[in-house]
């Protein structure tokens, strides 16, 4: 086990901790671990492996953000480039979702018992998601090139799908985080004897 203290970048004041546990499976799940400074678990961080290597095309998997009891469900949704995302009012009263993001400009008017079709996130980034009917409304959307991601629980954890073995640019994204700097972004070199790979990203939001 080797800890390494990595410089936050300038665009972002994270800090991190990175702990790698070796073992002995090609592929094995990624737990990573998200805390901030003071070791507070961090819930709802997008954390996500893009590989330095070519991949075969993978589907993306579609994702659903409802709207109910005047709120966006879930607040936090992470896709592949390619997803597509349906927004079924699940309230009686009117919603208008719409974003201004340069990764996904839209407007939706949605009624209760109309679906409208769902739509399509083709390029990668952050979609911050409102209603201009209800302003306190809101949802983030990170659409990322990969299909090796996770969010974080409760307990600041996330578990990656297995990931084989390579290089890796490993990101961390939360929704708190300045807005419009990156991802934090850190090596990753899973190799083929490692099996289980423990990622602890000690992490400070502004
Ligand atoms: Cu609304």
């Amino acid at each position: 086990m080797s800890n390494k203290h990595f410089r936050p970048t300038l665009r972002t004041i994270l800090t991190l901790l990175l702990c790698v546990a070796a073992n002995n499976t090609v592929l094995a799940n990624t737990v990573v671990t998200v805390t901030d400074n003071s070791g507070q678990k961090i819930e709802d961080a997008v954390v996500y492996a893009e590989p330095e290597f070519a991949l075969p095309a993978t589907k993306a998997e579609p994702a659903v953000i409802e709207q109910k009891n005047k709120q966006f469900i879930p607040l936090v949704t992470v896709v592949q480039t390619g997803a597509l995302i349906s927004f079924p009012n699940n309230d009686t009263v009117k919603h208008q979702a719409y974003s201004f993001s340069p990764a996904k400009n839209f407007e939706l008017k949605l009624y209760s018992g109309k679906p409208t079709a769902p739509l399509l996130f083709d390029k990668a980034g952050t979609v911050t998601v409102g209603c201009n009917i209800h302003d306190q409304m809101l949802a983030y959307i990170q659409v990322v090139n990969t299909p090796f991601f996770a969010k974080t629980d409760a307990h600041g954890n996330a578990t990656l799908p297995s990931l084989p073995a390579g290089k890796y640019a490993l990101k961390v994204w939360h929704y708190l985080q300045a807005p419009g700097s990156e991802p934090h972004s850190q090596p990753l070199q899973v190799a083929k004897d490692i099996p289980t790979i423990a990622v602890h990203l000690n992490f400070k939001l502004r």
